[in-house]
């Protein structure tokens, strides 16, 4: 968002309720009013509710709940995730705008929203359902120096970012579902993609994918989603703020990787047990090699699933959808 842009946002903000004068503005800004005006314009068409009146100035009498970058960036709670924002309509998947974004060298922490994806995808390209307007759907990107071997405990410590983000905002607690879901009641209410750009061993980038639900009421999921998907407002029977959301949830995220840069995976091992609903769960975890049913016994130092089966014998499960209870074998 441009400089100016923000900053008039945010003393529009502080000053709620109350007109501030047009030469007020400009005097703060360093901007003629004229410059004022456009950029009055420019908010508005972003949805921001300003009202101008003559000699009072202009007073801001709601914010925009959109998640456009004049409506998020001037109000994150972060000092780098999400301060180069990109914000779509309608894109095919933010997982490959934000993969055209690292490859022009977007620094780490930047974020691609969409209101509305037409190709959404899950793990093994799987569809995600990313109606207009009613989710989260988000891409951010991490350059982190860590082992390529370490980036599955990206994906667990951004579901636990994830969840705080969403308990924050709603007072919810989801519970984790290994490796990459977040689940209300049973059902999912979020997904999680992690995918990575390398060379050899050495990691370029992650672009860690959250996707969701969050106003759609039960019957706007297709049906073979409706016995499997919920979302915040069918749990909360509210409709709930997704900028809010995103603010909460990017505030929580720089906070883990903060931790887990300076301390490592296991202060973020610890958290993640604390709310996952796998551990200690008889289960079948379906991989690409076959499928093994067990006891979930917990992660180890890398985020890899031990299941210990009915021998004995433990299996390291490093990618899988995990059914409870176990499916016939
Ligand atoms: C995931 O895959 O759960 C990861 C989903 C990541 C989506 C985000 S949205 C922003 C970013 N851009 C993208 O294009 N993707 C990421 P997986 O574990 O494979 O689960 C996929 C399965 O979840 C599907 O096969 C459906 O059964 C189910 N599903 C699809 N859409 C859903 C939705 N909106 N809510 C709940 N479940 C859904």
């Amino acid at each position: 968002m441009n400089e100016s842009r923000r900053k008039l946002v945010s003393i529009l903000q502080e000053r709620k309720g109350t007109f501030v004068s047009g030469e007020e503005l400009s005097h703060q800004l360093e901007i003629s009013r004229t410059a004022i005006w456009k950029h009055i314009e420019e908010l508005r068409k972003d949805g921001y509710h300003i009202q101008a009146v003559r000699k009072q100035g202009y007073q801001l009498l709601q914010t925009p709940t959109s998640l456009t970058a004049s409506n998020l960036v001037p109000y994150l709670k972060t000092e780098t995730m999400g301060h180069h924002l990109y914000h779509y309509d309608e894109v095919t998947s933010t997982q490959l705008v934000a993969h055209e974004k690292a490859r022009e060298g977007a620094p780490s922490g930047t974020v691609v929203l969409a209101e509305h994806q037409t190709q959404g995808k899950g793990r093994l390209n799987r569809k995600w359902h990313s109606p207009a307007q009613s989710g989260v759907w988000m891409s951010v990107i991490l350059r982190l120096d860590i082992p390529l071997s370490s980036v599955s405990q990206v994906t667990l410590l951004s579901s636990v970012a994830v969840l705080k983000g969403i308990k924050n905002t709603t007072g919810k607690e989801c519970q984790i579902k290994w490796p990459n879901d977040l689940l209300l009641q049973g059902k999912k209410l979020a997904g999680i993609l992690t995918e990575l750009n390398a060379e050899t061993d050495r990691l370029n980038y992650v672009i860690v994918g959250v996707g969701m639900n969050v106003n759609q009421s039960a019957s706007d999921f297709p049906e073979e989603l409706q016995h499997i998907a919920t979302s915040l407002k069918v749990d909360t029977g509210e409709e709930i703020n997704r900028k809010s959301l995103v603010l909460n949830i990017l505030k929580e995220w720089e906070v883990l990787l903060d931790l887990y840069m300076a301390h490592g995976f296991s202060p973020i091992k610890t958290l993640w047990e604390t709310y996952t609903s796998t551990i200690g769960k008889q289960i079948t975890a379906r991989t690409r090699e076959g499928q093994v049913a067990g006891i979930a016994r917990g992660i180890n130092e890398d985020g890899v699933l031990l299941l210990e089966d009915a021998s004995g014998m433990i299996h390291r499960i490093y990618s899988a959808d995990i059914e409870t209870p176990p499916c016939e074998v």
